[in-house]
């Protein structure tokens, strides 16, 4: 039965159903009965593993195929009727030529199938910041996930009434064939097509292809922004508490920084870190000139290997009830699962996530690389008051980072909101397991968004620009690199909950520093002592002992190296820049090239 009147929603059910030709519909209301149901079917068919009942209550376990572990960028495209509008960073497919040529893969692909239809909402229902979407998917596993991820069912159709603004999202397991899989925006029909996949990144269609590409197309129009970044709330021992939205690349750390942990003697003084969300932000400016933000998803399909009580407490918590794990080792003495860095004793009695008997000692990860939890929201102990505000939260900071081995120093604060934009425009980052392909090569990914932006990259610099030019009270913008090495190759600074000394830095910096009047020219101005920073060629740096960097254990010399900026080495950096700069042709803004040309001159 449909769920239903909406003429549009019915109409795009219809079309879909002649296309890949469902043995059944079915509606997803959301209510527990219909996907505990669902749930056990999975669990018949094998599509998922029930886990312990008693140490691991709702928690399943899904093996994805061997081929099909991470997103694939090379298989993502942009499907808009210009191609020069999906920019030099983006795949292009013509959009009638994707329909044709997907359309034939979607053709009778439910055939012995059923046709799940998900209604969901990224956002609050009811919240402004929110939009509406609907997933058509022959995997339960979607539907079960989405459920985790999003807010789903009747009360999203309600909701949305008789309006056409909603996200049509077509989804088809298909063969799984990779030779065959797209991965499809067409963000002028506020359209998703994905098939040939079963992967979350490629199919949880509310995530990365609604939630960051058709979405920041939208938001380029409508004057919002959506964004590769966590939100997180700094409460300081007076109660008050800032709110700072960071972007990262895919599996650099976005859940764990989300959930941190003070250090002990933070804590005691009364710190605390509050999580909005650890991937996406939707980020508006609101009436009294600053930006507001809202994390459009329900729960964290984060990274499992390496999250363990020291790097992220708060993850595990959130991971013991109601969570499905993905590509996760499992543990048959217990039946719960296991992956790399959990604890120093692998499971003795084990399958690997290639679904084969598995002995840690063979030298072989029981988890994959990217294997993920999908935990709901509500799980994590230190989730925050704020996070089903409609509002959104305001942002004091916003702070850019990636992984890099040398180069960018621990943190440094942009000189305005303008060069604060280059800052991001001209982040570079190590590639990971999140993506197929190699990892660990260094690759400019501005904003964290270089697979994400659903238009050109130039035109999306120029909009941060406008938006920018629009506040009366902008954030500051920073950058940090958790992962400078030292010559041996170790990190050099502790990272985690440590991190926080950082944090407190940059909040500090928030309550001193530029005036409104200031932003938008461009021009470093010295920054006033009391606030704790150095100007440099770069950025303002924290000068010696303005973060508590002893506590972590790291000395005055090591701080040092990790505050250092080498002019020759920012000289061929600012090379590298120009270079990349270059492929964005006339869509590139002249503030960008600007703030180049002022970089070089203050390297000398
Ligand atoms: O695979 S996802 O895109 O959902 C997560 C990520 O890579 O950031
Ligand atoms: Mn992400």
């Amino acid at each position: 039965m449909p769920l239903t009147n909406n003429k549009q929603v019915l109409k795009f059910i219809d079309d879909a159903a002649k296309l890949v030709a469902p043995d059944r519909t079915v509606w997803i209301d959301g209510g527990r009965e219909q996907l505990d149901a669902l749930a056990a079917e999975a669990v018949r068919s094998g599509e998922l593993i029930k886990l312990n009942g008693e140490l691991l209550p709702g928690c399943y376990l899904h093996r994805t195929a061997l081929n099909d572990v991470a997103r694939v960028e090379h298989r993502t495209f942009i499907c808009c009727r210009d191609e020069k509008d999906a920019g030099p960073t983006n795949n292009w497919m013509d959009p009638k030529a994707a329909y044709a040529k997907v359309g034939e893969i979607f053709k009778n692909s439910y055939n012995g199938r059923t046709m799940y239809v998900v209604p969901f909402s990224m956002g609050p229902v009811g919240s402004p910041f929110s939009k509406a979407g609907i997933e058509i998917t022959d995997s339960i596993y979607v539907v079960l996930n989405m459920h985790i991820m999003t807010r789903i069912g009747k009360k999203v159709l309600d909701a949305l009434g008789d309006s056409n603004d909603f996200v049509r999202g077509l989804h088809a397991r298909a063969e799984l064939s990779e030779e065959k899989r797209y991965i499809c925006h067409f963000p002028e029909d506020n359209t998703i097509w994905s098939v040939n996949s079963g992967y979350g990144g490629n199919v949880l269609l509310g995530k990365k292809c609604f939630a960051l590409r058709i979405a920041s197309y939208q938001g380029k129009s409508e004057g919002w922004m959506a964004e590769h970044m966590l939100i997180l709330g700094v409460q300081r021992p007076d109660g008050d508490v800032k709110y700072i939205a960071a972007a990262f690349p895919s599996a650099c750390g976005k859940t764990n920084l989300a959930m941190l942990v003070p250090p002990k003697e933070y804590a005691d003084k009364g710190y605390k870190v509050w999580c909005v969300g650890d991937d996406i932000a939707w980020i508006r400016p609101g009436k009294d000139g600053r930006l507001y933000a809202i994390n459009p998803e329900n729960g964290f399909f984060g990274v499992a290997p390496g999250t363990n009580a020291k790097s992220n407490p708060n993850a595990l918590a959130s991971v013991r009830k109601n969570t499905i794990f993905t590509n996760v080792a499992q543990n048959l003495d217990d039946n719960t699962v296991w992956w790399e860095k959990l604890d120093n004793s692998p499971p003795k009695n084990a399958i690997d996530w290639t679904g084969a008997k598995w002995d840690a000692s063979s030298g072989k990860p029981g988890a994959h690389p990217n294997s993920r939890f999908t935990a709901p929201a509500a799980n994590c102990p230190c989730i925050s008051p704020e996070f089903e505000n409609p509002q959104g939260v305001p942002l004091s900071a916003v702070v850019f980072g990636g992984r890099r081995a040398s180069t960018a120093p621990l943190v440094y604060e942009a000189r305005s909101f303008r060069h604060g934009v280059f800052v991001g425009a001209v982040m570079a980052s190590e590639t990971t397991a999140a993506a197929a392909g190699q990892v660990g090569v260094v690759r400019r990914d501005p904003m964290a968004m270089l697979p994400f932006c659903g238009y050109h990259m130039g035109d999306y610099f120029r909009h941060w620009l406008n938006i920018g030019k629009g506040l009366k009270n902008p954030p500051k913008i920073f950058n940090v690199n958790w992962f400078r090495t030292d010559a041996a190759g170790n990190f050099m600074w502790p990272g985690y909950g440590e991190n926080l000394r950082v944090l407190e830095w940059i909040l500090r910096r928030c309550e001193g520093g530029t005036t409104a009047a200031e932003e938008g020219k461009g021009v470093g101005k010295p920054c006033p002592a009391e606030t704790g920073a150095v100007d440099t060629a770069i950025g303002y740096l924290p000068e010696d002992g303005a973060i508590d960097a002893a506590g972590a254990g790291v000395g005055a010399a090591q701080m040092k190296e990790l505050l250092n900026v080498d002019a020759a080495v920012w000289r061929e950096e600012a090379k590298g820049i120009g270079e990349f700069f270059n492929r964005f042709g006339n869509r590139l803004p002249k503030e960008l090239k600007e703030e180049l040309e002022e970089l070089k001159a203050r390297l000398g």
